[in-house]
């Protein structure tokens, strides 16, 4: 019982307890009272991870170049976290199996730390457990964090662009490159990775590419385009040279405080619709309020003045 305590789960973990970080990583995201407590000692420990974002469509790759990649990482001596998102979405029910035989090959490596999240009940849900999880990851000493997410859908494409440097995998062939612009995942590019580039209309892609970014509103930095064969770990280290470069970008001009900020005001701004969201669904089956509901249907009160009654109570 005494393990479960967070502050010793916390400090466990720090000490590089692997059972210790997994259960916490649990308690994060179960959104349980012991996993706020651990995220609150990583925040407050001030061990940032520089954190990348991995996304792109439902197979472009991600999960083995992300392993390929670690294997770069590694042979440079470094340690690396990664987190990889199951999508609730159906596009990707096998995700969950997929990612972890891609990545099997890192599974001995007591430098690398590789863990699936899921939407587990956490308020707020993923956008909030996995920044709290990588923090966590940052606090427990891994000077980077990988986070793979699947482009489609709201939240995994929040999840990638708050990272410190966004990758985008796109595939060659005609009009890959189209459908991530759709996506939204156009603009939230660092680095754009083609990928499978071992397969036919990769000058297409890189032109499509080229001439969107020709279009987009670009600062002092355009993302470079990198080629990979991730599945025969070619172009994988210049695929982590274009990463590191943003990183020394972003931070040389301050883009990087930039979007911490951003990024835990946004997740403050969560955290707390959450919050105020559970207190409405909790008002809402108060029994004093079920008998104004009453009043409502008997047309006594209106919607809009009993919405300011009930809105005086949640705060
Ligand atoms: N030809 C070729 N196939 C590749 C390459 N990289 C990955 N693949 C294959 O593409 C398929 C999907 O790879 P994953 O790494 O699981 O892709 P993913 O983007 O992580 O997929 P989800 O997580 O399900 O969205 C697998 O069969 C890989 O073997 C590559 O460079 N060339
Ligand atoms: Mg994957």
């Amino acid at each position: 019982m005494r393990q479960r305590d967070p502050k010793e789960l916390f400090d466990r973990a720090c000490h590089g307890d692997r059972p210790s970080l997994a259960r916490a990583i649990s308690y994060i995201e179960r959104g349980e009272k012991q996993g706020d407590e651990i995220a609150s000692f990583a925040f407050r420990s001030h061990r940032n991870a520089y954190t990348v974002g991995i996304t792109g469509a439902p197979g472009a790759g991600k999960s083995t170049l992300t392993s390929s990649i670690i294997e770069v990482i590694r042979g440079h001596g470094e340690e690396i976290g990664v987190i990889a998102i199951d999508p609730s979405s159906p596009f990707s029910g096998g995700a969950i199996l997929g990612d972890r035989v891609r990545m099997q090959e890192h599974a001995l490596d007591p430098g690398v730390y590789i863990r699936s999240m899921a939407t587990r009940g956490h308020l707020g849900g993923l956008s909030v457990a996995v920044p709290e999880a990588a923090r966590l990851l940052g606090a427990v000493g891994f000077p980077s964090v990988i986070i793979e997410t699947v482009g489609v859908g709201q939240v995994e494409v929040e999840i990638a662009r708050e990272a410190d440097t966004t990758v985008v995998v796109v595939n060659p062939g005609w009009g890959d490159a189209v459908q991530a612009n759709k996506a939204g995942l156009m603009e939230i590019a660092d680095v754009f990775i083609i990928n499978k580039a071992d397969r036919p209309g990769v000058r297409e892609t890189r032109r499509d590419l080229e001439g969107m970014l020709d279009l987009s509103n670009l600062g002092d930095y355009r993302p470079p385009i990198v080629e990979t064969v991730a599945a025969d770990k070619k172009g994988c280290e210049e695929a982590w040279d274009a990463i590191c470069s943003h990183r020394d970008y972003a931070k040389r001009s301050g883009l990087t405080d930039k979007r911490r900020s951003t990024r835990t005001r946004n997740e403050l701004s969560r955290i707390l619709e959450a919050m105020i969201s559970n207190k409405v669904d909790l008002l809402l089956k108060n029994k004093g309020t079920l008998e104004m509901l009453d009043s409502m249907d008997a047309g006594t009160i209106d919607p809009r003045t009993l919405a300011n009654l009930l809105l005086a109570a949640v705060t």
